[in-house]
């Protein structure tokens, strides 16, 4: 801890960690938040390095916003599987078959696929983004889930790609059965990310932001949470008189995993490796997220 403070102000720099992050990386970093709010934290953040403790798209998204900035990803391994599953081409060839469609993306996608997009959406953002689009017909890549959810709830014509983030789509409705049989006083919050047989019998579906909010202002004391178990740390330690429960062992990230406190002191010593997007994707991607803070 000496050493990492030492280097923090050597480097001039700030640790943003992401709600699913390990217990140990949320009470050392400066800010703990979600892959929106660390982003335009970057952007305003009196700093030069950012270390972004997070998955590789989170790390991307405030590079876009935080150009002036070095961002630094602790470990390269950490990646998101449910950006993967989409590359640029299949965007282009999704725009092909619906040329009056308008392209959203979700946040957990690389800066190369935003950059083929009109505007991303984060699971907190996503109904007032659609909602604020003219056109009656949208393409939502990658994640199914979520899509589908959003063409349930906005009315809208919503082309869907089958990506899936694999801790939330191993949620089922016995997870549910049995958390409710455990914890009947309960509020469910479910992430948008779970299947809609999963979303269909929660009492809120909500992004980690909201989830922390709803914790925080409702009168409640125990909850279930129906997203990654890192957020479980978050709201036990700012609402300690509340109780908080997993919906299911699934709902673990092993990517989100990688940061330990010592590859977090490697990189500010290496200033390695590095969020970077080469220059002919990040003007249109950054173009694509600023269009969602705009529409929101
Ligand atoms: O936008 C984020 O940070 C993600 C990936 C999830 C959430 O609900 O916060």
């Amino acid at each position: 801890m000496e050493e990492l403070r030492e280097l923090k102000r050597r480097r001039q720099a700030i640790i943003l960690a992401h709600n699913y992050q390990p217990p140990a990386i949320q009470d050392l970093a400066d800010h703990v938040g979600d892959s929106l709010e660390l982003s335009l934290l970057a952007a305003r953040a009196d700093a030069e390095v950012i270390v972004f403790c997070g998955v590789d798209f989170m790390a991307e998204a405030a590079a876009l916003l935080a150009p002036d900035k070095l961002v630094l990803l602790p470990d390269l391994r950490a990646r998101c599987s449910l950006a993967d599953m989409i590359t640029p081409e299949d965007v282009r060839a999704l725009r092909a078959m619906h040329p009056r469609a308008a392209v959203l993306s979700y946040i957990n996608s690389s800066a190369a696929v935003k950059a083929e997009s009109d505007a991303t959406v984060t699971s907190s953002n996503a109904l007032r983004v659609l909602e604020a689009l003219p056109n009656e017909e949208v393409i939502f890549v990658p994640d199914g889930n979520l899509g589908r959810y959003l063409a349930a709830h906005s009315g809208r014509r919503i082309i869907t790609w089958d990506g899936y983030c694999r801790a939330h789509h191993e949620v089922r409705v016995d997870d549910v059965r049995t958390a409710r049989r455990l914890h009947p006083q309960a509020v469910l919050m479910a992430h948008p990310e779970v299947r809609p047989e999963v979303a269909a019998r929660a009492d809120l579906v909500l992004g980690t932001g909201g989830m922390v909010r709803a914790a925080r202002e409702r009168a409640e004391v125990e909850f279930i949470v129906g997203t990654e178990a890192g957020l479980l740390h978050r709201l036990t330690e700012e609402n300690p008189e509340k109780r908080f429960y997993p919906l299911s062992p699934s709902l673990w990230c092993q990517t989100m995993k990688y940061t330990t406190p010592d590859r977090i002191v490697a990189c500010l010593r290496e200033l390695e490796p590095r969020a970077q997007v080469p220059p002919g994707v990040a003007a249109r991607a950054r173009r694509a997220v600023e269009r969602m803070v705009e529409l929101t």
